[in-house]
């Protein structure tokens, strides 16, 4: 082994994104170039993260990926000194694990790929922009390369080289918003992402309308409604958008549906409480998947929550029901109950997580957070 050549290790998190305008079918399948721009809100950290540590060493072998090792070479070729005690030709260690459960239904791939490039990019000196790196590992991970509002815009060159992700807004911008994942179920998707839009791209005509006329207008109004902190206009064209996705689904053949029949009661209890406060206080999304994500502001959360307890009741974990942010008991008046209009149907929510808008990726440099032993593999806890 060669221990006593030097190495470089690096222990980074990156967080997960939600998309409010989304991105749904590639236009070129290999650089992972979108038909259409999307826009995401970035989770906090605390919440929902990937974790990673890569570690170069042991001469041989390769970078895992290309588009790394060719931005390493670029930036070599531009410096008389190379400062890094690292070789090109070393191989990679990647160790990866996430704070949140697997059944959240969250884009673990965003997170991870985001985590990796940035890790990578840190120990290889990159510092130009890494959205071609957590592009190219899957579309949606270049959203989570920053913290806050986050567009990526399609662009138009071929070689992609404009398919880039950029923040709106920063963590800081909008304190009130509050998100909610609401934990439906733990089964395996039967259409994966890939896959789903692949067969969308390929059969569905409101896709392309939906890429083409619509998704334009909707990613200004969308920005603008972040730029002023609009709830009223973000909330309403968040579910509007996520409902057209879910049509653009079943409009490809053979159809794909990701939402089931508690998703759809969720849908049912927002549109009432919403109609009962006589404006949008809360609004869902949801990605591919059933498992809904809520936007609402922190004056609202405990109503809400209370709203969901009530519809669809914890059937045994009713203490561990909701996790992530503290929720003080919300008030449930009987004028609410009633607009709500709904049987409760206990256990079709498992749990819910409260959480907030946060920043991008973070480097971990307190040796407990490394993930990689002295023998370059795994420690025993991860
Ligand atoms: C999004 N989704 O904008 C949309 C909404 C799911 C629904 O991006 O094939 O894992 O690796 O580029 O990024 C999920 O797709 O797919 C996704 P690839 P990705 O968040």
């Amino acid at each position: 082994m060669a221990s006593e050549k030097p190495y470089l290790a690096m222990t980074c998190t990156a967080p997960v994104n939600i998309a409010v305008i989304k991105y749904w079918g590639k236009r070129d399948e290999e650089l992972i170039l979108p038909i259409n721009s999307s826009l995401s809100v970035t989770l906090h950290q605390d919440q929902a993260r990937c974790q990673e540590q890569v570690r170069a060493a042991l001469p041989s072998g390769y970078l895992p990926l290309p588009t790394v090792r060719r931005l390493a070479r670029k930036r070599r070729s531009d410096e008389e000194e190379d400062p890094l005690p690292l070789s090109l030709n070393y191989k990679v260690h990647v160790a990866s694990v996430n704070n949140f459960p697997t059944a959240a239904g969250l884009a673990s791939s965003a997170s991870g790929y985001a985590c990796l490039a940035y890790a990578l990019a840190r120990v290889y000196g990159v510092e130009s922009d890494l959205s071609e790196v957590a592009r190219r590992g899957s579309g949606s991970a270049c959203r989570s390369l920053y913290g806050g509002f986050v567009e990526w815009q399609m662009g138009e060159q071929a070689d992609g080289k404009d398919s880039v992700a950029r923040q709106v807004a920063p963590e800081s911008h909008w304190p009130e918003l509050r998100v909610l994942i609401l934990v439906v179920s733990a089964e395996k998707k039967l259409t994966g992402s890939t896959v789903g839009m692949q067969t969308s791209v390929e059969t569905s005509p409101l896709l392309r309308f939906r890429a083409e006329a619509v998704v334009p207008a909707r990613m200004a109004e969308m920005i603008r409604y972040v730029k002023e902190r609009n709830f009223q206009g973000f909330g309403e064209l968040t579910m509007k958008d996520s409902n057209q996705f879910h049509a653009t689904c079943l409009d490809t053949f053979p159809p794909i549906s990701y939402l089931n029949d508690t998703s759809r009661r969720i849908i049912h209890l927002v549109h009432r409480f919403n109609a009962h406060h006589g404006q949008t206080k809360v609004a869902y999304t949801f990605d591919a998947g059933p498992n809904a994500v809520i936007f609402t502001l922190d004056d609202t959360v405990a109503e809400f929550v209370a709203a969901v307890r009530h519809s669809f009741p914890p059937e045994s974990n009713g203490d561990k029901f909701l996790k992530g942010l503290p929720v003080k008991p919300g008030p449930l008046s009987d004028e609410l109950k009633a607009a709500l209009g709904m049987d409760p149907t206990p256990g079709s929510i498992k749990y819910i997580i409260a959480t907030q808008v946060g920043p991008g990726p973070q480097i971990l440099d307190h040796p407990h957070a490394h993930l990689l032993g002295p023998d370059g593999l795994p420690k025993p806890t991860v």
